[in-house]
Parts: structure tokens; sequence; C-alpha cells
């Protein structure tokens, strides 16, 4: 610890802003922006108050159990609530099979963590039910940046990169408010002179930023993105010695995109043709362009492709694996990036790898000291195992770690009902969230400050979160409640609690994998600012390089230069990918032809509009969280829908009334926001509330094929003004 406190980052998103953590003279923690290249000493309102949470009163502090069905929650000790807990697994899988007990996790929980839940999912528990809500949030451009890089990591070059681009495409994000010192990095863009073009249905706080913003109809993205590389190829700006070189599969995306017409696409789009050419010349004329996609872009049944579509446009003007220029996508969630590698997704152990490939399995069998045959096969996803919970067939019990689906799930109506339906729920959380309001046992976690581990930002850079205070008596971290369970059902080794022995043991399971962590160590990360995955151990290739196979290779050109970023050693792991070489075996990366699809619920005579959701700055996702810290819940209480004002004049809606939702699954309400920030046709709802005030209980669950992502951001509704 140092005279400002102790260095560690913000709970919340991707980001992971650096702050110090202290205790102020009357024994309250405080936090203070630390410089970081990420945040550059910024943080947003969320983060100047994340240490509001510590405090008793605002949490759980002793765990909960329910001792009659239908009864109160009511409060046990530690030995109680896990003896229920191990009780209940016991005879539901003696009756229904391994299967029947599935372990839900999140993309807000450490690498250490996240790890060793799907360990104890496959080694104690041994279901393949394990899935997390990390599907709820890039799955889709985890699986198109797979498709076209042959591997993923959300950002494959620092965000520094982001503030020395001359052209910026942002696609369906918002960081005004979803990351509001990610702005400081577009800002020092713009003011270099480098333009930013957004897209995004909304005039958002970041659109009001852009040099051009393009305003597609949702869930029309796909269609833009073929337009814009329609009118590449036509005006003849495709970097075609990139495209032989590096690349396969042009030919059939020319051809693809040959029907995307400049007025065709103004008409699925309703972007103007005049507009679809200045942002293609602005990203064709730049020396440095970026192309990023986020929720917006995402969070729809063709989202997968819709990435596509984007990084198709990317590689046909030359810009991945070339310093400065790329495609990234922006997770959202504090270790989204780490939260998909290391194991608690249905498909994968850790390292990035593949739990149907046979080699995968060899080698984590063998770090795990288990038969490889012993091991589950992979699962379903976040959305189907919650709809499948209680129903014939699908899992009796859940264990629940770092989310909070009864708010956060589409068709929440129907989640909510089978999280009621079954026969044991356990959560473990820091507060008594909507789904811990519904559970069996409730086990209260330590939080973000008590705890040691580490995270993966947005930039794929593995940082500390480092433990400055002692959890309050009765709370236990997430590591020591999954290693008892795991020793009370008979497992006695292989689940440490101790984070630094975690971490080691990740080590071992992912090295050699996609996503290698095997190099970094804690000491590395506090001399280095930081490491960026890949990052194999000494002599095993990132020194040699990890090889053209492996599709990276160190910044070639690291500094120190005239303007050294902080934090950003040039030994620390691999800053950038894929300038040599993309990760397919042959090293070249690949288009994907993709077509134009409606979403699932168009407009109607009953549903007359589309509903979008997203974020606002004040709350974080489900709001368990923030909408117990007063200085962000002051003033933010309830939600807002915003609707254009000829669309509420047709209502009779004024600012301020109370409004409904209705839609075929549910309905919402919400206080009426009357702006032109939105089309008339369009609303938009954050999706922050429980209650009556769920957004989700609207909004459908189409989900994507290939990633099985929820179509968040489109949904057919009709308007009421309540009373
Ligand atoms: N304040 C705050 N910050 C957060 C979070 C939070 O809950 N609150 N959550 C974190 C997490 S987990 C995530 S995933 C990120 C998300 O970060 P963002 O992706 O920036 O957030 P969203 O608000 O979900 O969506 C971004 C934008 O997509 C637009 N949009 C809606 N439909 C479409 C469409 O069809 N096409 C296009 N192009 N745009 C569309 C919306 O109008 C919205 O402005 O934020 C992270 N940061
Ligand atoms: N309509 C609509 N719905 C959406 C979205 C949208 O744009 N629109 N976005 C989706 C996206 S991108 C996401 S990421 C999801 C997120 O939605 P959720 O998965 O619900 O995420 P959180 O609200 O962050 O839930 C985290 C819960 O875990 C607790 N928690 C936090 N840290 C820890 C920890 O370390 N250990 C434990 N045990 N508990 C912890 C918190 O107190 C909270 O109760 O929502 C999705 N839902
Ligand atoms: S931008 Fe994200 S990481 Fe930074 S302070 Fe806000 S919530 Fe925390
Ligand atoms: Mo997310």
């Amino acid at each position: 610890m140092s005279e400002h406190g102790t260095a560690t980052h913000c709970p919340y998103c991707a980001l992971q802003c650096a702050m110090w953590l202290r205790t102020d003279d009357s024994g309250r923690p405080t936090v203070a922006p630390r410089d970081f290249p990420t945040n550059q000493g910024g943080l947003c309102r969320k983060g100047w108050t994340a240490a509001e949470l510590l405090r008793p009163g605002r949490r759980l502090t002793t765990p909960l159990v329910r001792r009659t069905p239908g009864g109160p929650l009511e409060e046990a000790d530690w030995d109680e609530a896990l003896t229920r807990v191990v009780f209940g697994i016991r005879r539901i899988q003696e009756g229904a099979g391994r299967d029947a007990v599935a372990v839900f996790g999140g993309g807000g929980l450490t690498n250490e963590k996240a790890y060793l839940l799907g360990k104890f999912a496959r080694v104690t528990l041994r279901t393949a039910n394990i899935d997390y809500n990390g599907r709820f949030c890039m799955s889709s451009a985890a699986a198109a940046g797979l498709r076209a890089f042959g591997l993923d990591r959300g950002l494959p070059f620092p965000l520094s990169d982001v503030g020395r681009a001359d052209a910026l495409l942002l696609v369906g994000a918002n960081p005004a408010e979803t990351m509001p010192p990610f702005v400081r990095h577009l800002d020092a863009a713009r003011a270099a002179g480098g333009a930013l073009v957004v897209v995004d249905p909304r005039r958002t706080a970041t659109a009001a930023r852009a040099t051009l913003h393009l305003r597609p109809a949702p869930g029309t993205d796909l269609a833009l993105a073929n337009g814009l590389l329609h009118i590449a190829v036509a005006e003849g700006l495709v970097d075609e010695k990139y495209v032989a070189d590096r690349t396969e599969g042009f030919t059939a995306v020319r051809e693809a995109v040959a029907t995307y017409w400049p007025e065709h696409v103004e008409r699925l789009t309703g972007v103007p043709v005049a507009d679809q050419y200045r942002a293609v010349r602005l990203l064709a004329d730049a020396p440095r362009a970026l192309v990023l996609t986020a929720r917006g872009a995402e969070q729809h049944r063709n989202g997968t492709d819709t990435v596509s579509a984007f990084v198709n446009l990317a590689l046909a003007l030359g810009l991945p694996g070339r310093e400065g220029s790329g495609y990234g996508c922006l997770t959202g969630q504090g270790n989204g990036q780490g939260g998909r590698e290391h194991g608690q997704k249905a498909d994968q152990l850790p390292g990035y790898r593949r739990i149907d490939d046979p080699h995968a399995r060899a080698h984590v069998a063998r770090v795990w000291d288990v038969p490889a045959d012993s091991l589950p096969g992979p699962g379903v996803s976040a959305y189907e195992l919650l709809r499948s919970l209680g129903t014939e067939g699908g899992p009796r019990g859940l264990l629940l770690f770092g989310s909070n689906p009864v708010v956060s799930a589409p068709n929440a109506g129907l989640v909510e009902e089978r999280l009621r339906g079954l026969d044991l729920l356990v959560v473990s959380d820091p507060v008594l969230s909507e789904t811990a309001a519904l559970a069996d046992v409730v086990l209260p976690s330590a939080q973000w400050a008590e705890e040691d581990g580490t995270m993966t930002n947005l930039e794929g850079r593995v940082i500390r979160r480092r433990r400055a205070l002692a959890p309050p008596p009765g709370v236990r971290t997430d590591l020591w409640i999954i290693s008892e369970l795991s020793r009370r059902l008979g497992r006695a080794t292989g689940f440490s609690d101790s984070a630094p022995e975690v971490f080691a043991e990740l080590g071992r399971a992912a090295a050699g994998g996609p996503a290698d962590y095997s190099g970094i160590t804690y000491d590395r990360i506090d001399a280095q600012g930081g490491v960026f995955w890949p990052c194999p151990a000494d002599g095993e290739g990132r020194s040699g390089r990890p090889e053209a196979a492996a599709g990276v290779s160190p910044d070639p050109d690291p500094g120190p230069g005239p303007d050294p970023v902080p934090g950003s050693d040039p030994d620390a792991g691999t800053p950038r990918m894929f300038l040599d070489a993309f990760a397919h075996p042959d090293g070249k990366a690949r288009f994907v032809a993709v077509h134009h699809t409606p979403p699932a619920e168009e407009p109607d005579e009953l549903y007359p509009l589309h509903l979008t959701t997203g974020r606002i700055m004040q709350h974080y996702q489900s709001g368990a969280q923030t909408r117990r810290v007063p200085e962000l819940a002051d003033g933010t209480r309830d939600p807002h829908v915003e609707i254009h004002p000829d669309l509420a004049a047709r209502h009779d809606i004024v600012a301020g009334d109370r409004v409904r939702l209705v839609s075929r699954r549910g309905t919402t309400e919400a206080d009426a926001r009357i702006t032109t920030a939105v089309p008339p046709d369009l609303l938009f709802m954050p999706f922050h509330w429980g209650g009556a005030q769920r957004v989700n209980s609207v909004v459908g669950d189409a989900l994507d094929p290939v990633s099985r992502m929820p179509e968040f951001k489109v949904s057919a509704v009709r308007l009421e003004r309540v009373g």
C-alpha cells in the first residue's frame, strides 16, 4: 500500500479505471482516481461512488436461508447455509442425474473465480450445464472475431490507439454514458483532426461528438455495412494487395454486397446515400482507421453476421493487423474478456479451449488430475439454460454467481417463473438482488476491495484487483465458497481459496491454449502495468514470438518514442495482435459473406413501435448495485422512456407522464421523456430496474443462431399512457 492507499481498479465496467482505495479519518473507505493508460486519471460517477456499497447496511453480512417452502428468507450461519446447499445438490443429482444441477456465472467475476467455477461444475458437480451472462453481452462479436481472425480478443490493440486514429467508425456504442473516461480518447482523436463516425439510431451524447452520425433503423446495421463495402468496391477503395496477401474469401463477399446499392441501402436503413459515401471516404482516406462495435450492433438475432459485415468492411480496407488500424469489439463487463476465456462458458475449457476438443480435454484433465472422459461435454447457452430450468428434463437446481437474470434476461417474466419453480436456487451476491430474493439460500460474498484477483480489461490487458480491506465478519469470498462447497461435496483437494494459487493453476490450464496466461504472474502485472495476453511462459514462444500459427506478435515498435504510454511495457505480453499473421492455420483472415435479415419482430397493428434498450451513466446493468448507492439513485429512482414529440402528441403524452409499454410477452412502466434523440417510430428504455419497471418483461427472446445471444435491441411494442 502506498501513501495514496491501495492501487486497484473499479468494480464495474470493462474500462477497469484505475483507482486508489483508502479509508478516511472516520474509517470510511473512499476512492480516488489513479492514472492508467485507459482512464487517464478519470472516473465516472459510478467509479467515484464505488466504495459506498462496502459499508454495512447497504449489503448482506450474513447468509440467508428459506427454511420452509414459500416462507421468508431468514438469517443463518454458514454451516447451516452450506449444509442446505450440499443436501439440496445431493438430493437432486441422486434423483435426476448430474446435469440436473446447473451453474450460472458472470463476466464481472475475476479470472480466478470464473476458472474455479468452471472447474467446480466439471469436476465437483460433473454437470454439463454451466453458462454465464456473457452470452447476453458480446458473444456475437466473439463468434464473428473467431470466424474472421481465428482468435477473439475484444480489442486486439491497446486503447491508446483510439486517441491516435485518423478515422473511427463506432457502431452501436455509447461510451459517453457507458465508459465516460473512454471519451477522452475519442476527443484526443478529434482534436488531432481525426474523424468520428457514429452509427446509432439515437442521437446520443456520443453521437453529438461525431463528425458524421448515421442513424439506421434498429436491426439494419448489416445492410448498412454491406452497403458501405459496396461503395468501397465501386469506388476502387479496396486494398487489393492486403486482400490478396492476408485474407481468404473476398470473391464471395464482393458478390454478396453487389446487390447492396446505396439507394437500396437507404431504403432498408434510412441512411441517406450521401452519408454512406461520406462515411466510406472518411474511413478509406485515413492512414489509421478503426472500426469498433458494441451492443447496439451485436444484440440482435443476426448479431454475429452483423459483426462479420463490419469486419468484412475493415478487411477490405486493409485495417486489421496493421499498426494503428483494425477492428475491435468494446467488451462491457469488468471482466467481460477474461470471463469468456477460462471455462464458465458452456462450450469452453480454460485458455479459450473448446470442451469438445480431445486434446484440450486431455490437457485440462491432466492439470485437474481427473480422467479426461470424466469431464462433461458442452451444455446449452445462458438463455436456453434459464428457459429450461424446472421443465421436463431440465435442471432442478441452480447455483448462481455474479448475475441478476430476474432483471437482465430477455423475456424476464418467463425466466422469473422458471427460477421460482426450481427445487434449489442458491445465489452468491454481496446484495439481495431481485434474483437472490427468490433463492433458497443466499450466500453473502466479499466485494472487489476485499479480495485479490485478476481482471482482463477491454484491451486484453490482465490487471490486478487488490484486497484493501477485510470483509465484514459473516462475509466470505466466492473462492472460499466454491472451495468449501467442493470440500463438503467430497473433493478434498484441487480447490484453493487463495487467489494467487488459483491463478497459478489457471496459468497451467491455459498454457498452450489460444488465451495463454502461463507467462503472467502477479509480480509481472505489478512490474509492467498489466500484461496483455497471449503471454506464454518464458521459452515457450513469446520471447521467440508465439509463431505465425498463434497469429500474434509483440509490438514491433513499442517506443520509447516521444510519448511513452505509462503502463504499456513493451514486454507486457502481446499488446498488438495479428501484425504478422492471423490465427487461422494459414495465417490469413477470413471474409464471411452475409445478408440482411429483419429483426424477429416487425411492427404491426397491435404493436406498432420498435423498442430498443440500453444504458444510462448512473446505473450499472441490473442496477442491483447502483440502485443501492444514494448519489446514483437520487434523480434516477424510476426509469424513463425516450419518446419523440410527434409520437407523444399523438398519444397525448407530456413530459413526466407515466407510460406503459406492452409487448406480446408483458408490460413495463416508465416516465415519459420527450426528445428528438429518438425517431418517431422508436422508443428507448434503459434496463436497470426490476419489478413493474423491468423493461425485459417486454423484450423478446429471439437468439442469434451462432452465438445464442438474445435480441435485446429490437422488440415490437405498443405505447399507452397510464391513467
Ligand atoms: N453506465 C453504464 N455503463 C456500462 C454498463 C451499464 O450497465 N451502465 N454496462 C457495461 C456493459 S456489460 C456493456 S455490455 C457496455 C455496453 O455499452 P454500449 O454498447 O455502449 O451500451 P448500450 O446502451 O447497450 O448500447 C449502445 C447503443 O446502441 C444503440 N442501438 C440500439 N439499437 C441499435 C441498432 O440496431 N444499431 C445500432 N447501430 N445501434 C443501436 C443504442 O441507442 C445505444 O446508444 O456498457 C458497459 N458500461
Ligand atoms: N434489455 C436489455 N437487457 C440486457 C442488456 C441490454 O442492453 N438490454 N444487456 C445485457 C448485458 S450486455 C449484460 S452484461 C447483462 C448483465 O446483467 P446481469 O448479469 O444481471 O449483471 P449485473 O447486474 O452486473 O449482475 C451482477 C450481480 O452479481 C453481483 N455481483 C457483482 N460482482 C460479484 C462478484 O464478484 N461475485 C458475486 N457472487 N456476485 C457479484 C451484483 O451485486 C449483481 O447482483 O444484461 C443484459 N441484459
Ligand atoms: S467508466 Fe467503468 S470502470 Fe471507469 S469508473 Fe466508470 S464504471 Fe468504473
Ligand atoms: Mo454487457
